[in-house]
C-alpha cells in the first residue's frame, strides 16, 4: 500500500501547470494523493498502483467535480477599521479620489479609524473579511499593513494580520506598507516621514519579523520614487523583498522602479508604458492587475495587458481589498473583472488567481496541483474551470481544502 494520509477520486483536475498541453492544465477522470500535507501523486485514475481503497485508508470521493488550486489573493489592505461608504457617496455625486483625500478623508481617514481601534476590534474585523475570502476557495492571502502610519499602529496592524491563521486556517502573507501614504502630523513633510519610516517603523517591524515583504505606493498623491528608493534599501538592508504599487494613476515610471529593485510583484499598472512592461519582463518582476479598484474608482486606462502578455510577465490578479478604493473580498469576482475589463481569458485569470499570485508572493510551494506542492484545493460545482470567470455573483465552492485538511463546508 502506498501509504498516502488521503486519496481524492472521481475529479476533474485544473492543475494549472505551466507545462501542461491542456487548457487549464485539464485532468479529467483523475485522483490525487496526499501525503503530510503535500501532493505525492496526480494522474488518471486509471494509472493508480493499486485500487483506490488500497491506497489509503482515507478515501475521498470527488463525486466528479472539479477541483482547482486553493486560490491565492496576493494583494489585500484587509486589516482596518472604519467605513468609507460616506465617500462612495461622494463620489458618486462628482468628487475626485484626489479631491476627497485632500479633503481629508481617503487613506487619512481610515488612519485615524485605525489607530482609534484595540488590537481585538481590528482583528475581529480582519476575521470576518478572511472568512469570507475563505469561503470562496481563497487559502492563501497577502495582507498589507499601511493604515496606521506610525510605528506602533503599523506594528499593531501586522500582528493581528499574523494573528488571522491562529483563528481561521488560511495562510497569511504580510507586507509592511508604511509607505501607504504621509500620515496628518507630517503633512508637508513627505521626506521628514520617510526618515521615520527608514529609521524607526521599517528597523522595528524587520526586529520583530512582523513583514515578509516591503511595498510602497509610488504616485503623484503618495511618494516619488526617489522617496520608495530609501524605503526600498533599508528593506534590501533588512534582507526583505519587495512589491510596489505602480502607475495606477498616472505613469510615473512605478513599473521600471519595481523592476529596478527585483521586485515580486508590481501592482496596479493602469497607465504603465511599453518600456515599464519591458523592464518588467527582464527583471522577471510578476505583474499583479487589480480590476476591482479600476472599476470602483470608474478608472478608464487600463493596465496594457497585450503588452504584458506578448512580453511573458506573469500576470496575477487579486482583491486590493481596503475600504477606499475596492471593498470587495471576492477572488470570484476579480476572476470575471479580469476577463470583462482587462480582457484576460478565463485560463489567464484562473492561472493569476493562483500560480501567478503564488510567484507575486514569492512562494513556490503552492498555486498548482503538482507533485511537492501543498495539498490547498477547491472542490467546485460547475460544469468546466471557464465557469468560476464566467459567473457574476453566486458561489460555486464545494469545500476548500488546506495542506491536506478540511477547513470549510
Ligand atoms: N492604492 C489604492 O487604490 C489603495 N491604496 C493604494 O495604494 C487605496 C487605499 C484607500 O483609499 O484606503
Ligand atoms: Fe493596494
Amino acid at each position: 500500500m502506498p501509504e498516502w494520509d488521503s486519496l481524492w477520486i472521481n475529479a476533474h483536475l485544473a492543475t494549472m501547470a505551466a507545462d501542461a498541453d491542456a487548457p487549464f492544465g485539464a485532468l479529467k477522470d483523475a485522483a490525487l494523493a496526499v501525503r503530510a500535507g503535500r501532493i505525492v501523486w496526480v494522474g488518471p485514475q486509471c494509472d493508480l498502483p493499486e485500487s483506490p481503497d488500497r491506497c489509503t485508508r482515507d478515501l475521498r470521493d470527488a463525486g466528479h467535480r472539479w477541483i482547482t488550486p486553493g486560490l491565492i489573493d496576493c494583494h489585500t489592505h484587509l486589516v482596518f477599521a472604519g467605513n468609507r461608504a460616506n465617500e462612495f457617496e461622494r463620489r458618486l455625486q462628482g468628487e475626485t479620489y484626489a479631491e476627497i483625500a485632500a479633503s481629508g478623508g481617503g487613506i487619512a481617514a481610515t488612519v485615524r479609524a485605525t489607530r482609534a481601534a484595540p488590537s481585538e476590534q481590528l482583528l475581529e474585523g480582519a476575521e470576518a473579511r478572511i472568512a469570507q475570502a475563505a469561503a470562496e476557495g481563497v487559502t492563501t492571502v497577502e495582507i498589507k499593513s499601511g493604515y496606521g502610519l506610525d510605528t506602533a499602529t503599523e506594528m499593531r496592524c501586522l500582528e493581528v494580520a499574523r494573528r488571522l491563521s491562529d483563528v481561521i486556517p488560511v495562510q497569511v502573507v504580510t507586507t509592511f506598507l508604511g509607505a501607504h501614504s504621509v500620515p496628518p502630523e507630517y503633512a508637508g513633510n513627505a521626506d521628514g516621514y520617510v526618515d521615520l519610516i527608514c529609521k524607526e517603523m521599517l528597523p522595528s517591524v524587520a526586529a520583530a519579523g512582523l513583514a515578509d515583504a516591503v511595498d510602497a505606493y509610488c504616485e503623484t498623491l503618495a511618494f516619488s520614487a526617489a522617496q520608495v528608493a530609501r524605503v526600498f534599501e533599508v528593506a534590501r538592508d533588512h534582507g526583505l523583498p519587495v512589491k510596489l504599487h505602480a502607475d495606477q494613476f498616472s505613469d510615473g515610471g512605478g513599473a521600471a522602479l519595481a523592476a529596478e529593485w527585483d521586485a515580486l510583484s508590481a501592482d496596479h499598472l493602469e497607465y504603465t508604458s511599453q518600456s515599464g512592461v519591458e523592464a518588467l519582463a527582464n527583471a522577471g518582476t510578476t505583474a499583479v492587475l487589480l480590476p476591482g479598484a479600476y472599476y470602483f474608482l470608474r478608472e478608464t486606462s487600463t493596465p496594457p495587458v497585450p503588452l504584458l502578455r506578448e512580453a511573458g510577465v506573469p500576470i496575477a490578479i487579486a482583491t486590493d481589498l481596503n475600504p477606499g478604493s475596492s471593498p470587495t473580498h471576492s477572488m470570484l469576482l476579480m476572476l470575471n473583472m479580469a476577463c470583462v475589463l482587462f480582457g484576460l481569458t478565463p485560463e489567464e485569470a484562473l492561472a493569476g488567481a493562483t500560480r501567478a499570485g503564488a510567484r507575486a508572493l514569492g512562494l513556490d510551494d503552492r498555486g498548482t496541483l503538482e507533485v511537492g506542492k501543498r495539498a490547498d484545493l477547491v472542490l467546485w460545482d460547475i460544469e468546466h474551470p471557464r465557469d468560476l470567470s464566467y459567473r457574476l455573483g453566486g458561489n460555486p465552492c464545494h469545500c476548500v481544502i488546506s495542506g491536506g485538511a478540511q477547513i470549510l463546508r
